[in-house]
C-alpha cells in the first residue's frame, strides 16, 4: 500500500512538474481513491511549487510557468477544500486575513484559510492587494480578535507596517493578535514589524491561532 502511494505521488509530481494541467484532475482523483489524504496531496503540491520557484530563481523558468503552476495548484485546492470542512459546529475563533497591498500571491494564504476553517475558525478572507485601511475596517466591523497577513514579495512589507501603524493609531492594537506568513517572511520580522507571530507553515499557523484563542479563554 505504501509503495503504491509513493508511486502515485511520484507520478503526480512528474505531471505537475511537466505542467500537464489537463492531466492534474484525473491524477488527483486516482490518488484520493488510492487512499492519499488531502494533507498529503497538499504537501506534495507545495513541494512542486518550491521546485518550480527555485527554477524561476535560477532563470530556467519565466512567468508563464509560474502562472500555469498557480492554476494547477488552484485546481488541487478547490478539490481538497470540501474534504477539509469543519467537523464541529463550534466556532474556534475569527480571523481577518489577506495579502497586503502590492502583493498578488494568494495560494499560501488560501491554504492557511482552508486549514483554519477546517479547524472551526471563521475566516474573513479579503483577497489580495488589500489596502491597509481595508484590513482595519474589517477588524472593526467584525470585532475579530486575530489578523493574518500573507506576503510573498518584499514590496508588501511597507503595507504590513502601515496596517500595524493604523491599528496603533486607532487604539486597536492591544485587542488584536497579528500573525504573518508567506515565503518571504522571517522570524526576525516579529520584532521588526511588531507583530505577534510568524510562520511559513500553514499547520503551525493553525496551532498558533488556536493558542491565541486559548490564551484569551484563560484570561477571561
Ligand atoms: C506561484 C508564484 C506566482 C504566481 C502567483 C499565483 C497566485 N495566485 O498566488 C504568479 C505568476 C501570479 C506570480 C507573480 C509574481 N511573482 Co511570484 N512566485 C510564485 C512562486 C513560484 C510560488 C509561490 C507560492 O504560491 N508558493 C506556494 C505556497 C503554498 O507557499 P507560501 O505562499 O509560502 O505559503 C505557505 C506558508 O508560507 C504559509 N502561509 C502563507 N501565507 C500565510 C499567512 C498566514 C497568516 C499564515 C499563518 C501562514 C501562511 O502557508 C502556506 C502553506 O504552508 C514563488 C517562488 C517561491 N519559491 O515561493 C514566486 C515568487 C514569490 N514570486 C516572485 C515575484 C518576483 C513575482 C512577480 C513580481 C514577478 C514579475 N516579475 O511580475 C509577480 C508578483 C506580482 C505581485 N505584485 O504580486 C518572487 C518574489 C521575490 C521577493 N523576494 O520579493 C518569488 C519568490 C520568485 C523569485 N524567487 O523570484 N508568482
Amino acid at each position: 500500500m505504501e509503495t503504491q502511494k509513493m508511486a502515485g505521488l511520484a507520478k503526480f509530481r512528474e505531471i505537475f512538474l511537466a505542467f500537464r494541467i489537463d492531466s492534474i484532475e484525473a491524477e488527483m482523483e486516482g490518488l484520493l481513491k488510492s487512499g492519499i489524504s488531502p494533507p498529503e496531496l497538499l504537501s506534495a503540491c507545495e513541494k512542486c511549487m518550491e521546485e518550480i520557484g527555485k527554477k524561476f530563481e535560477a532563470g530556467e523558468y519565466f512567468l508563464p510557468e509560474l502562472v500555469i503552476a498557480g492554476e494547477m495548484f488552484k485546481k488541487v485546492r478547490s478539490r481538497i477544500q470540501p474534504l477539509l470542512s469543519p467537523t464541529t459546529k463550534e466556532v474556534a475563533g475569527r480571523i481577518v486575513l489577506g495579502t497586503p497591498q502590492g502583493d498578488l500571491h494568494y495560494l499560501g494564504k488560501d491554504i492557511f484559510a482552508m486549514l483554519a476553517e477546517a479547524g472551526g475558525f471563521v475566516v474573513y478572507n479579503l483577497g489580495v492587494d488589500v489596502a491597509p485601511k481595508a484590513f482595519v475596517e474589517k477588524l472593526k466591523e467584525t470585532g475579530a480578535p486575530i489578523l493574518g497577513m500573507s506576503a510573498l514579495i518584499t514590496t508588501a512589507f511597507p503595507s504590513m507596517q502601515e496596517v500595524i501603524r493604523l491599528l496603533e493609531e486607532k487604539g486597536l492594537r492591544e485587542r488584536i493578535q497579528v500573525i504573518i506568513g508567506g515565503g518571504v517572511t522571517t522570524k526576525d520580522m516579529v520584532e521588526r514589524l511588531k507583530v505577534d507571530a510568524q510562520t511559513c507553515d500553514a499547520y503551525e499557523g493553525l496551532r498558533i491561532v488556536q493558542s491565541f484563542m486559548d490564551e484569551r479563554k484563560e484570561m477571561a
